[in-house]
């Protein structure tokens, strides 16, 4: 049987954090499906559509290899989308006591709604200050946002602050 599981995310944009837990993860399963979802609680900067194309140009420029599935979902509950795919797995990265209180609950949520079950990953100290609203925020200052970010979302964010 094939171990398909999701790495969720808002990705606004995907980072250096996100691309590292998304290689581990795809070490560990048949199947990996990043799932761009809509965060209400967070206001965007970059469309869907866009954060789906970086994801893709970041993963192939880095040369992750693996039976990788990018995609987005705003139809509901993420666990719909893990049935829909045949996945019992999501995999969060975990880089502080905030992570933890907020992931925590979400993680028995989809274990009782669907009998999906999270997987933590740690991450590489390298990159665990990074985040993507300190990404918007460095952009948004005109600072170099390419130490936090895969070269595809460097370009894109240095060519969108240009006049
Ligand atoms: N290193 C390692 N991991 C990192 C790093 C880093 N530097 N930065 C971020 N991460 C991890 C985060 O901890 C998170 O696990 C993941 O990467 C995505 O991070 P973000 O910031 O892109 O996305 P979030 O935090 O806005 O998460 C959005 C989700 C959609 C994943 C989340 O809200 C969710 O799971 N929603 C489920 C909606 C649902 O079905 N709700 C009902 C039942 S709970």
């Amino acid at each position: 049987m094939q171990r398909i599981a999701v790495v969720p995310g808002s990705f606004d944009p995907v980072t250096r954090g996100h691309l590292d837990v998304i290689e581990r993860a795809a070490g560990l399963y048949d199947q990996l499906h990043v799932v761009v979802v809509h965060n209400p609680d967070k206001s965007a900067l970059l469309p869907i559509a866009q954060r789906v194309a970086l994801i893709e140009e970041s993963i192939a420029d880095a040369g992750i290899t693996g039976d990788i599935v990018i995609a987005s979902w705003s139809m509901g509950l993420l666990v719909d989308y893990c049935t829909d795919v045949g996945a019992s797995v999501l995999v969060k990265g975990i880089r502080s006591q905030v992570d933890v209180a907020y992931e925590t609950p979400m993680a028995i949520v989809n274990r009782h709604l669907a009998g999906v079950e999270t997987v933590f990953l740690l991450p590489d100290p390298a990159n665990a200050h990074v985040s993507s609203s300190l990404v918007r925020q460095v952009s948004a200052l005109g600072g170099d946002v390419a130490p936090y970010v895969p070269r595809p979302v460097a370009r894109y964010l240095q060519g969108a602050m240009r006049p």
